[in-house]
């Protein structure tokens, strides 16, 4: 049978052509109120052209190469099951609504190609592509949900909505055609620069300037997730019995493991969201009164006696020695095996400890060869990082290394001590500065 005489291309080719092929550009209008219609608090839309998402193109193409359109969609978050001191309230709250969203963009992508409109829903949060190490998410929500005008990011580096304030979750549908017209950033950031965020963290990932330590916040608040994962693993495989097992991991862990693997992940914080202040919906009672926001939301997440777990030698086991006294603090190791070393140079900057770098201002020149041939250098000065390809001015220390016993170093397949005897690592400069610059890098 000819293709034409198939029933199904009969029918087809039978029906209006406006019913086939969508009309392009389709109205702005009409995506935002069948985003709301479905169940999206707000929605806002972007072009895939827009130069600030420049870097984010190609991740989002490799989800669905017809996008054209971003649509950004966020779902409310209840405020007290987040400010809840009993995080598996919080926790719950976080997922029901990560489940929402998910499903809304589900929605959404149903009646667009029932309309005849390409579109393709990302994921809110889990299941992301899981594969440390890398970049586990494909579509960055933030940026996009920015530039739609859904908000803008606070101290606390997530988006914070004009009137639902921090207490918001983000997905995006990406459209396969064009919209009529397009939304662009809220023209005032909601964040009061309270700090109250930079006060609550338990670990001090968050910093008074705005910066923020990747590392501390993974290590805790992610304890039960990812790569924290393994730690447990390993804990499991090197004890040579139940006692020896114990010793490394509580019972008491291993039941909320058991609780994170069987109903969904616990985040241990989240404290940054839970007593931001931000909003027109949330700012009365921080308005009415300041002492009286501290008492009732920030001081009790503060006085929570919990377990904190930091990477030993860390910016965030000295903050919290200091400031959280009463909440135990257990040392953890950094279990995500690093493959090659341009991995390992492109997560300097998530592992650098700006508190450990205090009073360095040294300039590093590595040399890898073997098998990666790799030329880098790395500036800390002012508890800043900067690292440059090739090798740039003048060296105070130069370190020549063989790229696969580097990596067996940094995964603690091998000692440091052994390579420099053996001359696969040769440090040319001062050790003192070596030294240095290692505990930079803590875990
Ligand atoms: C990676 C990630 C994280 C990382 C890094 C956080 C970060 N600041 O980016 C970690 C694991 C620490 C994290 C923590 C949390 N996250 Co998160 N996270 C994401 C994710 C997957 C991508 C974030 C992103 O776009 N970053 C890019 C740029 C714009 O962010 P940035 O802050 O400028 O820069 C950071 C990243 O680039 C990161 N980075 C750079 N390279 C790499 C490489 C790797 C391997 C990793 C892991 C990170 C990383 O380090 C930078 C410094 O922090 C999104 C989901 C998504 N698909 O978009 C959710 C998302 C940002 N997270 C969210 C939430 C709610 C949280 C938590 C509150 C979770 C919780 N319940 O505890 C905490 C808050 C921590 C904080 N104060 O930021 C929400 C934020 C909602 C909002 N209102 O904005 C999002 C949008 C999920 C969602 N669907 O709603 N998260
Ligand atoms: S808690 Fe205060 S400083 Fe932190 S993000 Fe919210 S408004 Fe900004």
């Amino acid at each position: 049978m000819q293709l034409d005489e198939h029933p199904t291309v009969k029918k087809l080719k039978a029906r209006p052509p406006g019913e086939v092929k969508p009309q392009s550009p389709v109205s702005a209008q009409m995506l935002k109120e069948i985003a709301r219609k479905h169940g999206a608090d707000d929605a806002g839309l972007v072009d895939i052209g827009r130069p600030s998402l420049k870097s984010e193109i190609g991740h989002i193409r490799s989800v669905f190469s017809e996008t054209k359109t971003l649509l950004a969609i966020c779902g409310r978050m209840n405020r007290e099951p987040v400010r809840s001191v009993v995080r598996s309230v919080a926790n719950q709250e976080f997922h029901a609504v990560y489940d929402e969203i998910n499903d809304i963009a589900r929605a959404i992508v149903r009646e667009l190609s029932d309309m005849g409109i390409p579109a393709c829903n990302a994921v809110a949060a889990f299941p992301m592509e899981a594969q440390l190490p890398g970049r586990t998410w494909t579509v960055a929500h933030k940026p996009i949900a920015v530039e739609a005008g859904l908000g803008h990011m606070g101290l606390h580096r997530s988006v914070i909505h004009p009137v639902f304030g921090s207490f918001i979750l983000l997905d995006t549908v990406l459209i396969g055609v064009e919209a009529d017209s397009y939304d662009q950033p809220v023209d005032y950031n909601p964040c009061l620069e309270c700090k109250l965020c930079v006060a609550a963290c338990p670990v001090g990932a968050l910093k008074p300037n705005g910066s923020f330590d990747f590392m501390s916040c993974f290590t805790h608040n992610y304890r039960e997730f990812l790569g924290n994962f393994n730690d447990f693993v390993e804990a499991a495989v090197v004890s040579k019995d139940m006692k020896g097992f114990r010793k490394r991991i509580s019972d008491g862990e291993t039941a909320s493991m058991w609780q994170s693997l069987s109903f969904k992940p616990g985040y241990k914080a989240a404290y940054c969201l839970a007593v931001c202040p931000a909003g027109e919906d949330v700012i009365n009672p921080y308005l009415e009164d300041k002492a009286e926001y501290l008492n009732k939301v920030v001081k009790p997440l503060q006085k929570k006696e919990e377990t904190l777990f930091v990477l030993p030698g860390s910016d965030a086991e000295e903050f919290a020695r200091k400031r959280f006294p009463h909440k135990e603090i257990k040392r953890v190791r950094r279990h995500v095996a690093v493959g090659s070393v341009k991995a390992f140079i492109a997560q300097m900057p998530l592992a650098f400890q700006t508190g450990r770098s205090k009073g360095l201002d040294a300039v590093f020149h590595w040399t890898f060869d073997g098998q990666e041939t790799i030329e880098v250098t790395v500036r800390i000065a002012d508890q800043k990082l900067q690292v440059s390809q090739g090798h740039v001015g003048e060296a105070d220390v130069r370190v020549f290394a063989d790229a696969k016993t580097w990596l067996d170093i940094v995964n603690r397949e091998y000692k440091m001590i052994n390579a420099i005897v053996l001359r696969k690592i040769r440090v040319k400069g001062s050790m003192t500065l070596f030294r240095a610059f290692g505990r930079c890098f803590p875990g």
